[in-house]
């Protein structure tokens, strides 16, 4: 195997015997695999498309085949066969079809990514190991190929939750096609795949828009919330990951059962809707980032469900494992999976409420309240305050400290920059990293908290709006004149989509952190230092300075 997909990748450079997330070599070529023939799908389909055939079918395969194979989100090895056996099926349908209307299905093709096909695991296997990341020879390619499809996973995963609202587009779907290809044609120059990295950036902003306007439709605009971080005194379910499809179905099915339903991680948000928080039962957040899972899910003592990433392998003591369950394009090998909705009904969750029944309520880590709900709608509501403060200089600048948290001793850097922050700064954030410092005294400017949390990863849309509204309030040309300064933290491959949005939205001099990505070729990443000023990060003392001059 080889994976450079993460920000916490082996060394610094890539997982070769086993992934640092826990994905074993097994899944990880089966991944390869399943992208691959996804490839191969994707020429058919871009072809189709040309004459104005779409497929719902295949632009779902490819939305879901994608989401699977983001970091932390799938370490089930059957998922992965099964899929790609599905993935033969789907591309044999578009072979036929092209067939039918009279055309050569294969027209020039030379890539067995149309035409290789085993139900023999074994065979599948040692496919796999020959369509991996490093069979692009040219490093530069390679590492641009790769920026490609990390972006398109991560648009796969706010697509997936947009179309389980009824938000579908099928310009995003017929890029995410064309993307797959282009990472597949070795006519195209590194400034054609450099275009098509700002393409991919673009689309970014259109499927968190897209995502965006279905939760907001489906469960209201976020408000500001105090959201309860102890617990009560019922059994529970704990929810995690990004669908609120999902947290709608389970509050509805929970109500009026005696089972209390809490939020993990990046299901926080779901706190700060008005749709949910009228569910008397839904108690507010438990825990922390994703990866303090392995202790906070045992004190949790009931069952828990994930709908998307990130999940971290238990250890082979725990005590938990049995009560994990897995939803969506979540998987692990043990955790029972809720299979998908039908026909738009909801799904059926009764099977962990029942076992919730039988827990006991979960044990209190903390006290208290975190503050959040500051997504576009909230904050245009407290523009005239914002504005003021800036005015007045009570506001000097605002970081934009979005992105993922992980587990590096290194992302202490975020906690020590979020304290050391002067006190008339805010911080603007969305994702896991929040964790960092959301729970930190950091106090509030004339009643504006000094920590906006606008939601999850995809709500950094919401920043994004925020900033082009200040934009327009303040007179200015460029959205780079705005007292904004980004300091992000990246761990999977939606906060690459993340970062190519911004960048197409010509956002300039974001520092990335806490490493740069492994993909990135030194020349890939001088072409991102020169056209868009984009850093790494340094010491809290340098980066301090160099934040505030
Ligand atoms: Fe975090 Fe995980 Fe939202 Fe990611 S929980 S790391 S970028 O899945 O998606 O922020
Ligand atoms: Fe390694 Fe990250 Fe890939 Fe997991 S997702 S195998 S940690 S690079």
């Amino acid at each position: 195997m080889f994976c450079y997909q993460c920000q916490e990748t082996a060394k610094g450079k890539g997982c070769t015997f086993i992934g640092v997330c826990g994905k074993t070599n097994d899944v990880a070529i089966l991944q390869d695999l399943l992208i691959y023939i996804m490839r191969g799908i994707s020429k058919l389909s871009v072809r189709l498309r040309e004459k104005g055939i779409e497929s719902a079918e295949v632009d779902k395969f490819i939305v879901d085949g994608l989401f699977m194979t983001i970091t932390n989100a799938n370490f089930d090895k059957q998922r992965f066969v099964k899929k790609i056996k599905e993935a033969f099926d789907v591309r044999e349908k578009l072979l036929e079809k092209l067939t039918a209307m009279g055309e050569d299905p294969l027209k020039g093709e030379k890539c067995d990514c149309l035409t290789w096909k085993s139900n023999n695991l074994q065979e599948m296997e040692e496919k796999a190991t020959h369509v991996g990341v490093l069979r692009t020879k040219n490093e530069d390619i390679r590492s641009l190929r790769e920026l490609i499809i990390y972006g398109v996973k991560g648009i796969s995963a706010y697509a997936e939750h947009a179309a389980n609202l009824g938000y579908k587009d099928n310009g995003i779907y017929a890029f995410m096609q064309e993307a797959l290809v282009a990472t597949e044609n070795d006519t195209l120059s590194a400034d054609d795949l450099v275009a098509m990295v700002l393409k991919c950036g673009s689309m970014g902003v259109r499927v968190m828009a897209l995502l965006d306007k279905a939760n907001t439709t489906a469960y209201g605009n976020p408000e500001m919330t105090r959201v309860n971080i102890g617990v009560r005194n019922n059994p529970a379910i704990l929810i995690s990951g990004h669908d609120l499809r999902d947290m709608k179905d389970l509050l509805e099915q929970t109500e009026g059962t005696g089972v209390d339903v809490y939020t993990h991680s990046e299901m926080l948000p779901a706190n700060y809707y008005p749709a949910f928080k009228k569910y008397k039962h839904f108690v507010g957040n438990y825990g922390n980032s994703w990866w303090m899972q392995t202790s906070e899910f045992e004190a949790f003592n009931g069952p828990v469900l994930f709908t998307t990433n990130c999940i971290v392998p238990p250890k082979p003591n725990a005590t938990y494992a049995d009560r994990v369950y897995t939803t969506g394009s979540s998987g692990f090998e043990g955790f029972p999976h809720i299979p998908d909705r039908k026909d738009g009904k909801p799904k059926d969750f009764s099977r962990i409420i029942e076992h919730a029944k039988k827990c006991a309520p979960p044990t209190e880590i903390e006290k208290g309240e975190i503050i959040g709900g500051f997504a576009h709608e909230q904050v245009f509501a407290l523009a005239d305050k914002v504005v003021d403060a800036v005015k007045s200089g009570a506001i000097r600048k605002f970081f934009v400290m979005a992105g993922c948290d992980g587990r590096m001793k290194n992302r202490g850097y975020y906690t020590e920059f979020a304290e050391r922050l002067p006190k008339d700064t805010v911080i603007l954030t969305a994702g896991c990293a929040k964790y960092r410092y959301n729970k930190l005294p950091l106090g509030d400017i004339g009643g504006i908290p000094r920590v906006l949390d606008a939601g999850q990863c995809n709500d950094s849309y919401s920043l994004v709006v925020i900033a082009m509204k200040l934009k327009e309030i303040f007179g200015l040309n460029d959205v780079n004149e705005l007292p904004i300064a980004y300091n992000i933290a990246w761990y999977e491959q939606k906060a690459v989509i993340v970062l190519l949005a911004l960048l197409s939205l010509g956002v300039k001099n974001i520092h990335l952190g806490p490493t740069l990505p492994a993909f990135l070729s030194p020349n890939v990443a001088k072409i991102l230092v020169e056209a868009f000023g984009i850093a790494g990060i340094g010491t809290v003392d340098e980066d301090m300075k160099l934040f505030l001059n």
